[in-house]
């Protein structure tokens, strides 16, 4: 049966102009990743981020599995070759080439060489570590390669990173949460969502001790002050690298006393949607029984932590501050965390996208695009161009989107994918953006906006 659609021409004027908007916004995406490419791994963004982070070299590798698939495995082999002998990945591997001016806190700064476990001889590292989005790259990047030349050679590749895929997820599942509680701790503001007022009441609390002097190299690099931390959030940050140091790293003396201990939901839900990749791995690597059922122990405690965390009256997913064992209220994206797990009960996914949606997300009427802002609109804390303290940030929208869209909300991921292209297409590679206004914030041409671009235009 013929209908009114088959005799529209594909090449309408607006298709076709959208079309090649699309390909030169993939042309300008694949640009940057090779323009802030050191060979091997890629430096965050050019000049503000000139190292590789962990996060960040996830989701670049998911934007350099559409341009060469086997560049995408090197800049995941390359960061794993740091990876510590308690299985943490670090957040930063330091670039040997960039001096000691270029980014702060500097190698010396962290002293990693305190810890047992810290690599020796290979690199230079952070000492703590950011969200395990590395296996949903790795799954995604084999997802690329099937069918294609490179797939027997990256199934190789595959093979040899799984092991340490494996013991990522378990120091994260076990050192990260000695009680079993199924709820990953973090240490430090700078374990992903650095300024988020998701840490106010913490750091609050914070009395900052004899603080080695130090200078901060950040501000430099962005038009003013008012995108980034605020000094005395700095002052706070460093006096915990200097607990963590103290505690030599070691994950059971933090535990055991450090001020900074919160349970944190965005960081398991990634770890959830993580080891349901890691699932997906094992079948291409042909991994032990016992390995899968591992994973799926993992997921199981990860899928009920998070559950706990639901407050029965805003349906929120909130952190828990293990100081005062309370949860922490405050609107911001980490909120619908369920909807990262394909897999979490229907009825509490239906209520997180219910919240997604809602004029304290994606539906406030003020928004230039139905995206979701780091920080609800309606929190007095709300700051559309600080940071983590309101902006929109495209990897947050990407895992979400990833999230709708394995979970069969086809339909919501489209829309929410549509509006992310468009505000690349206004935006371009920005860091964050304002959400209402979308002027673009941070840094230029930052290679994790760049590749979740490339993602979204293949999809
Ligand atoms: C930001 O954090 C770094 C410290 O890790 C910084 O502000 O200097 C955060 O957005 C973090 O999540 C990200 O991985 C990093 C590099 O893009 O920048």
């Amino acid at each position: 049966m013929s209908t009114d659609s088959d005799h529209r021409s594909p090449l309408t004027p607006s298709t076709y102009g959208s079309a090649l908007t699309d390909v030169r916004l993939g042309v300008q995406a694949a640009d940057v990743l090779r323009m802030n490419d050191m060979g091997g791994w890629t430096k965050a963004a050019p000049l503000l981020y000139p190292h590789q982070w962990s996060w960040d070299s996830a989701f670049v590798a998911i934007g350099w599995a559409q341009v060469d698939v086997r560049r995408a495995m090197t800049e995941q082999q390359r960061l794993f070759e740091a990876q510590w002998a308690n299985g943490m990945v670090p957040q930063i591997v330091f670039n040997p080439l960039a001096g000691p001016e270029s980014y702060f806190p500097d190698p010396a700064r962290w002293a990693v060489e305190v810890s047992p476990d810290a690599p020796v001889g290979v690199a230079e590292t952070s000492g703590i570590c950011q969200p395990p989005v590395h296996a949903i790259a790795v799954a995604r990047i084999w997802e690329v390669a099937r069918g294609t030349e490179a797939e027997e050679d990256v199934r190789r590749e595959l093979r040899a990173l799984f092991p340490k895929l494996m013991a990522w997820h378990r120091y994260l599942a076990e050192d990260r949460d000695p009680s079993g509680s199924g709820l990953v701790t973090t240490y430090h503001p700078w374990e992903g969502i650095d300024n988020s007022p998701r840490w106010d009441a913490v750091l609050e609390r914070l009395e900052v001790g004899d603080l080695p002097p130090y200078v901060r190299r950040d501000l430099s690099h962005v038009a003013d002050a008012g995108q980034r931390p605020s000094n005395l959030a700095y002052d706070r940050f460093l006096w915990l690298l200097e607990l963590l140091k103290r505690h030599r790293y070691d994950d059971a003396a933090i535990h055991e006393s450090y001020p900074f201990l919160v349970k944190d939901v965005f960081l398991t839900s990634v770890l959830v949607m993580a080891n349901r990749a890691l699932l997906a791995v094992a079948d291409a690597v042909g991994a032990t029984s016992e390995a899968r059922d591992t994973v799926r122990r993992w997921i199981d405690r990860g899928r009920a932590g998070i559950a706990a965390t639901v407050d029965p009256a805003t349906g929120m997913t909130y952190d828990v501050d293990m100081g005062t064992g309370r949860p922490i209220e405050i609107a911001t994206f980490a909120g619908m965390c369920t909807l990262l797990d394909a897999e979490a009960p229907a009825a509490q996914r239906a209520r997180a996208l219910q919240l997604f949606d809602s004029a304290e997300f994606a539906g406030h009427p003020a928004l230039r695009w139905a995206m979701l802002p780091s920080t609800s609109p309606t929190e007095a804390c709300f700051d559309p161009r600080n940071y983590w303290r309101g902006p929109v940030w495209p990897i947050v929208n990407w895992l979400y989107w990833k999230g709708l869209q394995e979970g069969g909300e086809v339909e919501r991921a489209a829309q929410l994918r549509e509006a992310a292209l468009d505000s690349l297409r206004h935006v371009g590679f920005a860091e964050y953006f304002h959400p209402m206004t979308g002027e673009a914030l941070g840094s230029a041409m930052q290679s994790w906006t760049a590749a979740v671009a490339l993602d979204w235009l293949a999809a």
